[in-house]
């Protein structure tokens, strides 16, 4: 391994496959078929998935850090699903582009799971929903983003294709799972602040219906490794100018909380059927 493998500066491909290579080891587990990456209010989902192999904090794993944000725990864990023998890592550690580490941080996570034999990803996030009929607590399927970032994951000309980069067939399982699921378009800004009223009615107008600071990059550089992705948002509270009241992280962690039970059954029950 060259020392450069293990960081970000040098190729990030390589570093991905550091990183899979010491969660490899330090699992036991060779190869994980599925992987997560649990945003707010879906940590507790993990626990119904299968019993716990290992748990690693993600800042002894090359290129992860510490994350940022109360509420987002920084394990990486190895999860046996159910009695498939098949086995999910669940990235509890999200690198969000505000934190300023840049956009090879952010996927390094997704990189690394597709270094690990993943051929599934489900992304999960809480958001702001545009829909009043959306009451924090909802849980949407993703069906279309749209990167407000003005950036990509992608280096070079590399160009892929993001038609159905949210898979249909992902999609129609988790429906059969709860098919009173709703779907929707997420939009993502870079954040770390909320939209004002007119971004949000913006967000709407071009044809979002969920706002947020993630998924959108990662499932791009998911579907340049080739990975099938399924995108579930949580929203956990009605984005700015939609409800009457301001926003607040408190609120978006205790309708996470609330929801912590239906969403966490549901996201077991589809990663049991992939
Ligand atoms: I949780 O209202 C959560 N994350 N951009 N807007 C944006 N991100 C969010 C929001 C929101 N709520």
């Amino acid at each position: 391994m060259n020392a450069d493998d293990t960081n970000l500066s040098g190729d990030p491909q390589a570093a991905a496959r550091a990183a899979a290579e010491h969660i490899a080891t330090a699992t036991g587990i060779s190869r994980h078929e599925v992987a997560l990456v649990l945003g707010s209010g879906w940590g507790a989902a993990a626990d119904l998935i299968g019993p716990t192999v290992a748990e690693l904090s993600s800042d002894d794993v090359p290129g992860f850090a510490k994350p940022a944000v109360a509420g987002h725990p920084g394990t990486i864990r190895s999860i046996r699903i159910g009695e498939t023998g098949r086995h999910a890592l669940v990235l509890g550690a999200r690198t969000h582009l505000y934190e300023g580490r840049g956009v090879r941080a952010v996927v390094h996570g997704v990189r690394t799971a597709a270094a690990a034999g993943a051929q599934t990803l489900v992304l999960t996030n809480g958001c702001g929903g545009l829909r009043d009929e959306w009451s924090a607590g909802t849980p949407v399927l993703i069906r279309d983003h749209i990167n407000l970032t003005a950036t990509s994951p992608l280096e070079g000309a590399t160009f892929v294709d993001l038609t159905d980069a949210y898979s249909p067939r992902l999609r129609a399982l988790a429906r059969e799972v709860d098919p009173s699921l709703h779907e929707g378009v997420y939009v993502q800004f870079r954040g770390p602040h909320y939209e004002t009223p007119a971004e949000v009615r913006f967000a709407g107008r071009i044809g979002g219906d969920l706002v947020g600071m993630s998924t959108s990059l990662e499932t791009i550089a998911a579907r340049e490794a080739g990975l099938e992705v399924l995108g579930l948002s949580l929203v956990t509270n009605l984005a700015a100018g939609i409800s009457a009241t301001p926003l607040s992280h408190d609120e978006v962690i205790e309708a996470g909380r609330a929801a912590g039970p239906r969403i966490s059954a549901l996201l077991a029950d589809i990663v049991a059927r992939i």
